[in-house]
């Protein structure tokens, strides 16, 4: 048991998921239920943000959590990434009607060099990042490359809420529990193009397309349907995925800190090493697989034709969003 607390910050803190996200770390959902925890939460430095932000924290204190040991709520980011073990980049501008995503590119990009400069400057020597705020993989790479001496392996963008949202459509499909399912790894970017490579899932051991033989459901429907559940979730709740995706985050961390089951593996975008042929420094979401120290892309996943022409699309938009904030890589 390591009693010394956890530093986690948290960007966009008093948000969305922010809300559902901060109670499931300190009843100590995410790191177990020995593992102390000190929250740092960053906001804008804005009143409403910073008032907003106060209200969560007297939230936090009226849960009494046994493992949380310490608030910090600032606007400061080196002052927020303190000592930080793990930060978890949530806070993004949204797009707004109107803008190109180039625009949005380019104001998150901003956001994403200045959080990696001071993760860079401020955080534990161990620090682990996982960026969820939109578009992930690209504002995961913005900061990756912005934090100089920080290895390029503690860089991670979120994939698993596709996953689960991929797994729960499986086994609904296959009238299975969802535990059934495993292997389900996401390709590629975290946007309408990523690819939920169903021919290597399992149900029950066996290949999803032996199990589920309509493939063209398989092809086209589970698909798309992967593919904009974040679009039907905006369209029937009005605002977007929070508490499924904070659980997500819960998912990716705890997944990433404890051994994977034998033979499964699971979804996050890490940075590209060559593997399947996909180009270098990359931040692409693979199969991957954790000691609970240390995690590696799952090699030898077969891949056929399909699977090739999707991820290469993916992969191409990881391409062009790169190219469009070219200016905010350092080399
Ligand atoms: P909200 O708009 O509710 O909250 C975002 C918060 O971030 C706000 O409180 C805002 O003040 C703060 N913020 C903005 N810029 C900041 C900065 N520079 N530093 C610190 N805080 C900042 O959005 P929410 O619903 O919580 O979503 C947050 C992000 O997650 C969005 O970019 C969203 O697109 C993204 N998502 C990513 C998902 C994924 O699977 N990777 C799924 C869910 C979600 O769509």
């Amino acid at each position: 048991m390591n009693t010394t607390p956890l530093r986690v910050a948290v960007t966009g803190a008093a948000g969305q998921i922010g809300y559902s996200l901060l109670f499931r770390i300190a009843s100590g959902a995410m790191f177990g239920p020995q593992q102390p925890v000190i929250l740092q939460l960053i906001e804008i430095p804005d009143e409403k943000a910073m008032s907003a932000l106060q209200g969560v924290c007297m939230e936090l204190d009226d849960c009494a959590f046994p493992l949380l040991k310490g608030i910090v709520a600032t606007s400061n980011l080196d002052e927020g990434f303190k000592g930080a073990n793990w930060a978890l980049l949530v806070g993004a501008v949204p797009r707004k009607a109107g803008m190109e995503r180039k625009d949005l590119l380019g104001i998150n990009g901003k956001i994403f060099t200045g959080q990696g400069q001071a993760i860079a400057r401020s955080a534990a020597s161990d620090v682990r990042t996982l960026v969820i705020g939109n578009p992930c993989n690209t504002n995961a790479l913005i900061a990756m490359r912005n934090a100089r001496g920080v290895p390029a392996q503690n860089f991670f963008a979120m994939t698993m809420l596709d996953e689960n949202r991929a797994k729960t459509q499986l086994a609904r499909k296959a009238s299975v529990d969802v535990a059934a399912v495993n292997n389900l790894a996401v390709w590629g970017n975290h946007s309408s193009t990523m690819f939920p490579d169903f021919f290597n899932a399992r149900i029950n051991g066996r290949p999803v397309p032996d199990v589920i033989s309509h493939r063209e459901w398989l092809e086209k429907d589970f698909i798309t349907t992967v593919q904009q559940r974040g679009a039907a979730i905006i369209k029937a709740r009005g605002s977007s995925s929070a508490a499924s995706a904070a659980n997500a985050v819960v998912d990716t961390v705890r997944r990433l800190t404890t051994p994977t089951a034998p033979g499964d593996w699971f979804s996050v975008a890490v940075c590209a090493d060559g593997s399947y042929d996909i180009e270098k420094g990359l931040i692409c979401s693979f199969p991957v697989r954790s000691d609970g120290q240390h995690w590696e892309i799952v090699q030898g996943v077969p891949l056929n034709e399909f699977s090739r022409g999707k991820i290469e699309a993916t992969v191409n938009e990881l391409k062009e969003e790169r190219a469009l904030v070219k200016d905010l890589l350092p080399q």
